[in-house]
């Protein structure tokens, strides 16, 4: 068996690739070891081996995999007897209901607040690809959509409610103990994190208690390497 997980990489090696951070919990979480390889946003030939255009790309073995969601249904039906991702159909059902919640819903509200931290971190043919993607899909300036995130994240932070309201009875979206659907959660608050110093979260949210929680699994994985020279192998 062999894993190759294709990301994005900033200019200083920051893995920043949101969907990325979900395959890469879903590995630990599977206990599969896989190497990562870093690539730049705009460099679309280095994964054209993938017939599409975007990250996260797993290669198992012969099997090239893009889409995480696609990517985590492969290593659950592929891996059957390591730790569940879903915990059955009807999990599996109810983590697809958080991908759409997330991708839908979570991202366009977060991302367009944080969209101008990113750019820096890249060099100048990434900046302005993505730059220029961010503008195209928030249709504003960056710096235009940053200037009202202290109001805007008030908007951000309401949305959560009903996770939230999971947070206070159990410790996890999943249960007593992580799985997928908080894995695809946290992957907003991790890219937040690495491209950014923008509060997110209130320090005494239940989300931010939780987030903790996510940070600390599997040795501290998302909160030690967020950077691209620690996971090359
Ligand atoms: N639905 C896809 C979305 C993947 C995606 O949008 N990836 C971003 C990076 S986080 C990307 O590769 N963007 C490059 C581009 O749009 O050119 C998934 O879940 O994997």
């Amino acid at each position: 068996m062999s894993l190759t997980l294709f990301e994005l990489r900033a200019r200083d090696g920051q893995r920043y690739s949101q969907f990325s951070w979900r395959t890469t919990m879903a590995l630990a979480h599977k206990q599969l070891k896989a190497a990562h390889k870093g690539v730049r946003v705009s460099d679309k030939v280095a994964i054209a081996f993938s017939s599409q255009d975007k990250v996260p790309i797993l290669v198992d073995g012969e099997e090239v995999i893009a889409d995480s969601w696609r990517i985590a249904e492969h290593l659950e039906s592929r891996y059957p007897d390591a730790p569940s991702l879903f915990g059955g159909d009807t999990g599996r059902g109810l983590a697809r209901f958080i991908n759409a919640w997330v991708d839908r819903t979570l991202i366009g509200r977060l991302v367009p607040l944080i969209a101008a931290d990113v750019v820096p971190l890249l060099d100048e043919t990434d900046g302005l690809y993505l730059g220029k993607q961010f503008e195209r899909f928030f249709g504003k300036p960056l710096a235009e959509l940053a200037a009202a995130r202290e109001r805007d994240i008030v908007g951000f932070r309401k949305l959560l409610d009903p996770a939230r309201a999971v947070m206070r009875a159990q410790p996890f979206l999943s249960g007593a103990n992580p799985a997928y659907a908080d894995y695809i959660l946290f992957s907003l608050f991790q890219w937040a994190r690495i491209v950014s110093t923008f509060e997110v979260l209130e320090p005494k949210d239940a989300m931010t208690a939780w987030r903790e929680r996510m940070l600390d699994l599997f040795g501290g994985l998302a909160r030690t390497q967020t950077s691209f020279s620690a996971m090359v192998e």
